[in-house]
C-alpha cells in the first residue's frame, strides 16, 4: 500500500535496508522494523504518525524531540551507561526534518532498541518495574526548560469529557437516551466529585507537570536479557497534565479483572496485587517530589479513569459510535457498564487502598 523503501530513503539511516516489516501490536500508529543489511550498523523503527489523532504534527514532533532530547541529557549527567538503549532517538530527513510527508501521511523514524521487548499482558512483576519508571520518567521531565503543547487538546479534561456527554444527549442523535437513562443519572451523581482535579488546580492547589498519558505497560520496553526497563516509549501523548492521569489510566487498564469490555460484570472488578504492585513502583519513582495532595489524591485518580472513560464511552455510543472502532452495535455501551462496574469497585476499596498508600509513604 505504502512504499516503504521510498518512504525509508528519505531519512538519513547508517547502512542499507535489507527489509522493512510490519511490528508490534500498536493501536494507534503503524509500526514498521527497517533491518539493516550491514551487520554492526542498528536497525530503525519506521512509524507512520496517526494524523487523524494527533492533529499538529509540528507540535507533536517538537514535543517529542524536546522530551527525548531532555532524558538524554539528564541520563548523562547522571553517569548512565547503555543510553542509547535508555531514551529514543529519531533520525532525521535528509533535509533536516524530523518527519516526512508523502503528501498523505507524515513518517518517522527511530532507533529500534536492540534486545528489547515489550509485554502485552500484565503481572504485578511487571507492574511495578512499569510504575517505578513511569514515575521516574516524569521525574526527569520535572524540570524541562520548554513548554510542551497539547498534543490532543483536553485530552484528560474532565469537565470537558462531561461537556461531551451532555452534548450527545442533548442531540439524542440516533435516538439511544432512554436506553442510557439510568447510567447517565449515575454518573451525573458524581460530577462533581469526579471533576475534583481540575478545580484543586484552579484554587492553585494541584499543579500540572509532564506526564506521558498513555501508560500502557506495552509503552515499555524491559530488556530482553536481564528484564529490567529500558525504556518509555510511545511519546506522543506526553503533555502538561495532572499525575493522576499516569497513575490511573495504568490502574484502569492494568488493576482490572476483567476486560476493558467484559460483558460479564461479575468478572469486573479491581485487581488487588496489580493495584498494590503499581503503586509500590509509581511511589518509588515519583514519590520524591509528589505533593502531599497529590499523593493523598491517588484512589481519586484510579476512580477518575473509570469514571472519564465510562463518560467517553456512553457518549460515543449516544452519538452512534463515531470516535471508537466497534465490533458489535452495543460495543460502546457494554464498555460503559464494564468501566462503570471498575468504578463501583474502586469506590468499594477506596478506604482500603488509602491505607495501603499511607502504610507506603510512613514506611
Ligand atoms: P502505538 O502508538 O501504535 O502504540 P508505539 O510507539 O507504542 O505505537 O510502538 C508500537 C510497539 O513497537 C511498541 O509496543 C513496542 O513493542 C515497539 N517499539 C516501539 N518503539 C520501539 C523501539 N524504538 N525499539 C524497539 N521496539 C519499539
Ligand atoms: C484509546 O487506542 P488506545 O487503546 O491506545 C484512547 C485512550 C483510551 C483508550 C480506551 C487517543 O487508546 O485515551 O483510554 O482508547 N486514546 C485516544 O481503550 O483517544
Ligand atoms: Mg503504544
Amino acid at each position: 500500500m505504502h512504499n516503504l523503501k521510498e518512504i525509508a530513503g528519505q531519512f538519513r539511516l547508517d547502512g542499507h535496508v535489507h527489509d522493512i516489516i510490519p511490528f508490534g501490536n500498536g493501536l494507534i500508529n503503524d509500526s514498521y522494523r527497517i533491518v539493516n543489511a550491514v551487520p554492526g550498523k542498528p536497525d530503525y523503527l519506521l512509524q507512520r504518525i496517526n494524523h487523524a489523532i494527533f492533529r499538529n504534527v509540528d507540535m507533536l514532533q517538537r514535543n517529542i524531540l524536546a522530551v527525548t532530547a531532555h532524558i538524554r541529557r539528564k541520563l548523562t549527567e547522571c553517569g548512565e551507561q547503555d543510553i542509547d538503549r535508555k531514551v529514543l532517538e529519531f533520525i532525521t530527513t535528509a533535509d533536516g526534518g524530523s518527519c516526512y510527508y508523502d503528501g498523505e501521511n507524515y513518517w518517522r523514524v527511530m532507533k529500534f532498541i536492540p534486545r528489547s521487548v515489550s509485554y502485552e499482558a500484565v503481572t504485578p512483576a511487571n507492574s511495578r518495574l512499569a510504575g517505578e519508571a513511569f514515575g521516574r520518567f516524569e521525574e526527569l521531565l520535572s524540570d524541562l526548560p520548554f513548554e510542551l503543547g497539547e498534543t490532543i487538546p483536553d485530552f484528560h479534561n474532565m469537565e470537558f469529557r462531561l461537556e461531551q456527554l451532555r452534548e450527545a444527549l442533548t442531540a439524542d442523535r440516533v435516538g439511544r437516551l432512554a436506553q442510557v437513562a439510568a447510567l447517565v443519572e449515575q454518573l451525573e451523581e458524581r460530577a462533581t466529585e469526579m471533576c475534583k482535579a481540575e478545580r484543586l488546580h484552579r484554587d492553585g492547589l494541584l499543579p500540572k507537570r509532564i506526564c506521558h498519558c498513555d501508560t500502557k505497560v506495552n509503552n515499555m520496553l524491559f530488556d530482553s536479557d536481564t528484564g529490567e526497563v529500558l525504556c518509555v516509549i510511545d511519546l506522543d501523548t506526553v503533555m502538561p497534565g495532572f499525575v493522576f492521569s499516569d497513575y490511573g489510566d495504568f490502574m484502569r487498564t492494568a488493576a482490572n479483572t476483567g476486560a476493558e469490555d467484559d460483558p460479564d460484570l461479575d468478572r469486573v472488578g479491581l485487581n488487588w496485587p496489580i493495584f498494590e504492585a503499581f503503586t509500590t513502583g509509581y511511589l518509588k519513582g515519583a514519590g520524591g517530589f509528589l505533593t502531599p495532595a497529590e499523593i493523598g489524591n491517588l484512589p481519586y485518580a484510579a476512580a477518575r479513569f473509570a469514571y472519564m472513560q465510562t463518560v467517553r464511552f456512553l457518549a460515543d455510543y449516544i452519538n452512534g459510535d463515531t470516535y471508537y472502532k466497534i465490533e458489535y452495535p452495543e460495543h460502546n455501551l457494554v464498555r460503559a457498564r464494564a468501566q462503570f462496574k471498575l468504578l463501583q469497585s474502586i469506590e468499594e476499596h477506596t478506604g482500603r487502598m488509602t491505607d495501603f498508600i499511607a502504610g507506603l509513604i510512613s514506611g
